[in-house]
């Protein structure tokens, strides 16, 4: 238990999902995220917050590259000289017990890490002029690793809940009133469909895999982590706030139009909240193109467009050009992501061709299969060529 007092109404930051180590398409990510770690703390004095909480997904994995365990090292001590909190709990992609390794001295420093249940009832209580906030860390809770200790069913929803009810229980033994909980999981709102992305890992190991946003009901503000695209998750007839701030950088090219912020959220005396989304200046833009490699070389060579922007391109080429990637680098150095998307092939719905495999010929089948993966019947070169290695193989074509 922490008490601080500040002036004016209790102001703090919400990020989450750092995935510090992780790399895009093999491209280190280390300096962008160094970078904002940096930034945010600036960031978080400059506003006058009092506490950054970080939602999970502090590391990418359970063992994380040194890089990253240095990053996390340089940003704990930064915050723990500045007068901002710094709150974190894990994510299902961290390790809890690694994680929480030097909790009990950094907490007197002003550096929390809530990472298992017992944890849970341990708010870090900071205060303004109105009075005491208690901001509770709910760790990512796997059901079959925690339903024992909290008395719950094999679903994300049913540990949510209990880890909600004994925030709630605790809550009203200290008379907190004003009250902020983190958590890492699925969320699902009233209405709105959560927008998911291709960087984030399935957690529905263990039992189902989305909670219902109903749990954090009566809470004034619920930091979420797990998905990457910064959302409110709507909550019917009810003045509880609970959001995704997003991860920082983008780790997909399905991020690529997202704006990348943190979240500073206000709570007035009356339990109030605001929440402003500032953008993150980290990073470098994402681009797509699509196309047939030809015509791209020919555009980019008019036009390269934004060459700092990482780049993927899905070419819809029939047949597949040689080294697409290394003539793709010459106009466009950035090209990290490469993908195929023959304009001519046939979709799901007309793969009766492929029936003719029963007849077991080897040479129909690769024949089949390059008209299914082109859009056009080999040419006379390519036909003569599989009938030789079906001949070459011992397999003769019936
Ligand atoms: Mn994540």
């Amino acid at each position: 238990m922490q008490c601080r007092q500040i002036g004016g109404a209790m102001k703090f930051i919400h990020t989450s999902d750092w995935h510090l180590g992780r790399k895009l398409h093999n491209q280190e990510l280390l300096d962008y995220q160094r970078e904002f770690c940096k930034w945010l703390l600036a960031t978080a004095q400059e506003q006058q917050a009092a506490a950054v909480v970080v939602a999970g997904d502090i590391y990418d994995r359970a063992l994380p590259p040194v890089e990253a365990v240095q990053i996390l090292d340089e940003t704990v001590a930064a915050f723990a000289k500045s007068d901002v909190e710094l709150i974190l709990t894990p994510g299902n992609h961290d390790s809890a017990v690694r994680l929480s390794y030097g909790g009990k001295v950094m907490a007197d420093s002003g550096v929390h890490l809530r990472t298992d249940v017992p944890g849970i009832t341990q708010p870090v209580v900071l205060s303004d002029e109105y009075g005491d906030v208690g901001f509770y860390g709910i760790p990512y809770l796997l059901p079959d690793a925690v339903m024992a200790e909290l008395e719950a069913d094999r679903s994300h929803e049913a540990v949510l809940a209990a880890a909600a009810e004994r925030i709630r229980a605790d809550a009203g033994e200290r008379g907190l009133e004003r009250i902020v909980v983190m958590a890492h999981a699925f969320i699902k709102g009233g209405s709105a469909k959560a927008e998911e992305s291709e960087s984030e890992r399935d957690i529905s190991v263990g039992g189902i895999a989305d909670a219902s946003a109903a749990v954090f009901d009566g809470f004034n503000y619920t930091a979420l982590g797990h998905l990457h695209g910064p959302q409110t998750v709507s909550l019917a007839e009810s003045d509880t706030v609970v959001a995704y701030s997003g991860s920082p950088l983008a780790f997909s090219f399905s991020e690529r139009n997202h704006t990348k912020s943190v979240a500073l959220v206000k709570i007035n005396g009356t339990g109030t909240v605001s929440v402003e989304r500032l953008p993150i200046p980290v990073g470098r833009g994402m681009r797509q193109e699509k196309g047939n490699l030809e015509e791209l070389l020919a555009q980019a060579a008019d036009d390269p467009g934004d060459t700092r922007a990482w780049l993927k391109v899905i070419l819809t080429d029939n047949v597949r050009p040689e080294s697409p990637m290394e003539r793709l680098r010459g106009v466009w150095h950035n090209t990290i992501a490469l993908d195929f998307q023959p304009a001519g092939a046939v979709g799901e719905t007309q793969l009766a061709p492929l029936g003719r495999l029963e007849r077991q010929n080897p040479t129909l089948v690769t024949k089949d299969f390059m008209e299914f993966h082109t859009g056009a019947e080999p040419d006379q070169v390519r036909s003569e060529l599989i009938d030789g290695v079906v001949t070459a193989s011992g397999e003769e074509a019936k």
